[in-house]
């Protein structure tokens, strides 16, 4: 007997938008500004850092891997505490201003899903504030509501490229992993994604071109649109040009 595809899990950065170089990042900066701590985070290095999901996380990775806990403060965790909530602040401002759209076809697919009466999920490592921020500046307040679950941040203890944000999503839906499909952009993601037994389909950035992705069950460059069709790096969209719920179903059979 072959599954029936239910629902589709969306990570947030690098996949519903571009938002980790001239979102995330530039927020870091602006926190590490304000409080004078003399870091900046530049294109490159900030690459490098994304290995560590998590602001927290990546800020504590880049005080001990490159500054050797220098001049770090007894109450450091308090710091990382309060540079995180700063840097919140500033990028939930800098999506206010309608900085960072959503990439090539989110839109469209989500609205096609709702009304095909696939249920939706968001999993990610950010912040709650900042998927709601997102969400709330692109597609309206009222699409939060589009989401049975949405599982981010702190919620679970271990990040990406643990399966926990997944495994926390799938049981807030009681849903089976064969009966969902994930969308990525990172080899951190699709380890989380994988690790928790769900198909998933990749849309790659500039910071994750070259990751390693032998296991998706499709790589494009975006999801596409009608007018804009998208390239597949990996995989068999037949002769499909965009994605939709169609092709959604298509790759699922296939694959379960
Ligand atoms: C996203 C991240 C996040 C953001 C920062 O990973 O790594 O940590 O860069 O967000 P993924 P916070 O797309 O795999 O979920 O500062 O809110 O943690
Ligand atoms: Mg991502």
């Amino acid at each position: 007997m072959s599954t029936e595809l239910k629902a589709l899990l969306f990570d947030v950065d690098g996949t519903l938008a571009d938002t980790e170089r001239d979102g995330h990042r530039i927020a870091f900066n602006a926190a590490f500004e304000e409080f004078g701590i003399g870091w900046h985070w530049d294109v490159d290095l900030y690459g490098k850092l994304l290995a560590v999901t998590g602001g927290k996380e990546r800020m504590k990775h880049y005080a001990s891997a490159y500054l050797h806990n220098v001049n770090v403060p007894d109450d450091f965790d308090q710091l990382i505490s309060e540079l995180h909530a700063a840097k919140t602040r500033h990028y939930t401002t800098l999506l206010a201003s309608g900085a960072i759209p959503l990439r090539p076809g989110i839109a469209r697919l989500l609205k096609e899903a709702r009304s095909e009466k696939l249920r939706l999920a968001i999993a990610t490592t950010t912040t709650p504030d900042n998927v709601a921020a997102l969400l709330d500046n692109t597609l309206g307040r009222s699409s939060l509501e589009w989401f049975d679950v949405i599982a981010a941040g702190d919620i679970v203890p271990a990040k990406k490229p643990a399966s926990d944000i997944y495994d926390y999503a799938l049981n807030e839906m009681q849903l089976a992993p064969e009966e969902c499909l994930a969308f990525e952009d990172s080899h951190n993601g699709i380890l989380s994604s994988m690790g928790a037994g769900i198909a998933t389909i990749i849309t790659v950035n500039d910071y994750t071109r070259d990751h390693d992705f032998n296991r998706a069950l499709l790589v494009l460059d975006t999801l596409g649109e009608p007018d804009r069709p998208f390239t597949a790096l990996r995989g068999t969209p037949d002769n499909h040009t965009y994605v939709n719920c169609a092709l959604l179903r298509q790759l699922h059979k296939r694959h379960w």
